[in-house]
């Protein structure tokens, strides 16, 4: 299991996708669980309370956890914000034999709020959003991750690989 921690806009999505593709084309089966896609479908209904954000945290570790059991490779691109959770849900994959790979994709928010892709710093600016990560919300960063991508200063090849490379070298 792959697990991207970082800001909304610090890059999870382009790292997940850069390495699924690498995976892909060397044959490995891989899977992809992106926040914005699983809070449509797996977390619908749940918000950005620290209590819904740590419950959407755990129903995507018990999926990545069935996934990674088969076999599959799970890359999975989450905000979550909360140390204690990305901890228990690291244990739980360790305690299982799975092998874990934290990567803390890190761009100062200035940066993240300057590429702001959907729109939502803005948002959250004019008050339209309420809680936001980063601005108003906390973001607790990993303390000793696998690898750190600063997307701010490297290039997404670069950071896919060195993703890559944490991944084979269990
Ligand atoms: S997490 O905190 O529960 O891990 P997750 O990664 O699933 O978050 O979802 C984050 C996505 O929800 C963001 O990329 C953004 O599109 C959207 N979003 C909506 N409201 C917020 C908010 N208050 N804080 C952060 N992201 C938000």
């Amino acid at each position: 299991v792959i697990w991207l921690t970082g800001l909304s806009g610090a890059g999870k999505s382009t790292i997940a996708r850069a390495v699924e593709a690498e995976l892909v084309r060397q044959g490995t089966r891989v899977e992809v669980l992106d926040g914005d896609k699983i809070r449509k479908k797996l977390s619908r209904g749940l918000g950005f309370s620290k209590k819904d954000r740590d419950e959407n945290v755990r129903r995507v570790g018990f999926v990545a956890f069935l996934l990674a059991r088969h076999g599959v490779v799970v890359i999975v691109a989450l905000i979550s914000p909360y140390r204690t959770v990305r901890n228990e849900v690291r244990a739980e994959m360790e305690s299982a034999g799975i092998q874990y790979v934290e990567v803390f994709v890190n761009a100062p928010v200035e940066v993240c709020e300057g590429r702001d892709p959907k729109g939502l710093y803005r948002k959250a600016r004019r008050g339209e959003i309420a809680s936001f990560t980063g601005l108003d919300d906390p973001y607790e960063p990993p303390l000793s991750p696998d690898v750190e991508c600063r997307t701010d200063r490297e290039s997404v090849e670069i950071s896919a690989q060195r993703v890559l490379v944490a991944l084979k070298r269990p």
